[in-house]
């Protein structure tokens, strides 16, 4: 089958936002007296920032919260996460990786991002990555989340590929459930490599370019 385009989700595969996430989700958790740990935080990649809360929720004991509570708390936990974005720079970004996209560019490949994330332009803008790609797909387009394909398929429609023509690369499970529901090849890395779905395993970010011939 041939390959058109490649389609990247962001935090896992491009940058390691998690840590940050993490820090801004306990500052919030501990705030509310909740239990939160790595473990539970291991839960929330790739997923919406409202499904993230709900999880941490789950160890929750207080009164119900309303839908306007819980924004604002999603809302307290992004602007402490931005906080931490802020400090990202170029150096955020392995220059294997940087080189990698370059080179798929090169062998004339279309990139685009595919994130959950409503940061992703703020991220890319930080490590100085926003040229690299053709179009952005994130978390501010979508209306269901992975693993609903609509990330990856309006980053297809945007790049004005076919599914089929396009691999996805995807450190969550969700995420490779998202590019298989959505008609496209997975190529999976971290977390997802073990996944059994996913058409590609990568042990370095570089393995790419052995697919992209
Ligand atoms: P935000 P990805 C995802 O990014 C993260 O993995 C996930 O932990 C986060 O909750 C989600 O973005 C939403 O992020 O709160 O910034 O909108 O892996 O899809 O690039
Ligand atoms: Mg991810």
């Amino acid at each position: 089958m041939e390959t058109k385009a490649f389609i990247f989700d962001l935090d896992g595969v491009i940058v390691f936002t998690d840590k940050f996430h993490y820090q801004a989700w306990k500052k919030m958790a501990d705030g509310m007296g909740i239990y939160f740990d790595e473990t539970i935080n291991n839960r929330l990649r790739g997923v919406s920032r409202m499904d993230s809360l709900e999880i941490i929720l789950e160890r929750y004991e207080g009164e119900p919260l309303s839908r306007s509570e819980k924004e604002a708390l999603a809302e307290e936990k992004n602007a402490s996460y931005r906080e931490l974005l802020a400090t990202m720079t170029p150096a955020d970004v392995t220059d294997e990786v940087r080189a990698a996209l370059k080179e798929l560019r090169d062998r004339g490949y279309k990139l685009a991002i595919g994130s959950s994330s409503k940061n992703a332009r703020f991220i890319l803008e930080k490590v100085e990555l926003l040229d690299a790609f053709d179009a952005i797909s994130d978390g501010n387009n979508i209306t269901n989340s992975k693993p609903d394909p609509e990330v990856f398929l309006k980053a297809a429609e945007y790049l004005g590929e076919k599914p089929e023509e396009c691999i996805v690369v995807e450190d969550a499970y969700a995420g490779v459930d998202a590019a298989k529901a959505g008609g496209m090849r997975a190529a999976a890395i971290g977390d997802a490599a073990s996944y059994e779905k996913a058409d590609y395993k990568l042990d370095v970010f570089e393995d790419l370019l052995k697919i992209g011939l």
